[in-house]
């Protein structure tokens, strides 16, 4: 596996696993939403101090997203979500040494934020949106595909698979393919098997345990476990605080083969990342 990619014009080093910030630009989303928010419009100020607390700790990607995709959340407009992305795109790009992600299922988000400086497309739908896998093709930015099954709306409405990781598996492989006719080469090419999206808590540790099956795919894995209602499934704790238990799942993520993690505390996960690094990483267990 090619451990770098070009993130326009950042490299990101996939050598070692890495994490990657959360940035929601949105009122309502379910761990943190609405911060960033004040009188009903984005504060700038607050934005760029939270970018800014995420670098120093150690982020060395930041994913932006200006539509909550919790369970249930209602659609946002698509002028609505790019105002508000490329707003914090235009103000995280000309102040840190970081490559922006864009958390979008849009077209034309992701068009205009790669304009602006971002480096990274991150699509819960997968690019299936009409248009996506064009859009993201032409900017010739790394993407992160990820698996969800149904819509935010009704996913968690009783998911069902055959199997969930060969299920899963097929899809990524359904993917890949599209991405070759869309001439996206597989270098570019980072698969996410999106956790709590359309997956009860046992389908999800289903998966986190068997994540290693989805690296025969070739591409690095991301994912995001940080503060999710799986947490919920074991331990009876509001999203602010599954802090540890989501720096334990990123450990296991990560022994597991995961090389990009998405995490609200990046604090705490970098240091977590920092004593994974810090074993021989040739010797035997
Ligand atoms: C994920 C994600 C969210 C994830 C990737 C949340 C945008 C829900 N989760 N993107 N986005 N993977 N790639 O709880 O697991 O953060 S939003």
């Amino acid at each position: 596996m090619d451990m770098s990619m070009q993130c326009g014009s950042r490299v990101l080093d996939l050598s070692q696993p890495v994490v990657m910030g959360i940035l929601n630009v949105t009122p309502d989303s379910f761990s943190d939403g609405g911060q960033l928010y004040r009188d009903g419009g984005l504060d700038v100020e607050a934005l760029v101090r939270r970018a800014d607390h995420m670098v120093a700790a150690g982020a060395v990607m930041l994913d932006i997203g200006g539509e909550s995709t919790r369970p249930g959340a209602q659609p946002v407009s698509e002028a609505e979500e790019l105002d508000r992305v490329l707003i914090a795109v235009d103000a995280v790009a000309s102040r840190f040494n970081v490559i922006i992600s864009i958390d979008s299922s849009s077209p034309s988000v992701m068009t205009e934020s790669a304009r602006l400086g971002a480096g990274f497309l991150n699509d819960v739908r997968g690019f299936l949106r009409p248009g996506a896998l064009e859009a993201a093709g032409e900017t010739g930015l790394p993407l992160c595909i990820m698996h969800m099954q149904g819509e935010p709306e009704s996913m968690q409405v009783d998911p069902r698979y055959e199997d969930v990781i060969s299920d899963i598996r097929l899809f990524f492989e359904q993917r890949l393919l599209a991405c070759k006719k869309a001439e996206i080469p597989a270098e570019r090419i980072v698969i996410d098997p999106g956790f709590g999206f359309g997956k009860t808590s046992a389908q999800n540790f289903m998966l986190l345990s068997r994540l290693t099956d989805l690296a025969v795919l070739g591409c690095p894995v991301l994912v995001g476990l940080s503060r999710k209602s799986l947490i919920a499934s074991v331990l009876d704790r509001s999203p602010a605080a599954r802090v540890f238990a989501s720096v334990g799942l990123a450990m296991v993520a990560v022994e597991r083969g995961a090389r990009i993690v998405r995490v609200h505390d990046v604090q705490a996960t970098a240091d977590a990342l920092a004593m994974w690094r810090a074993l021989p990483q040739d010797a035997d267990p």
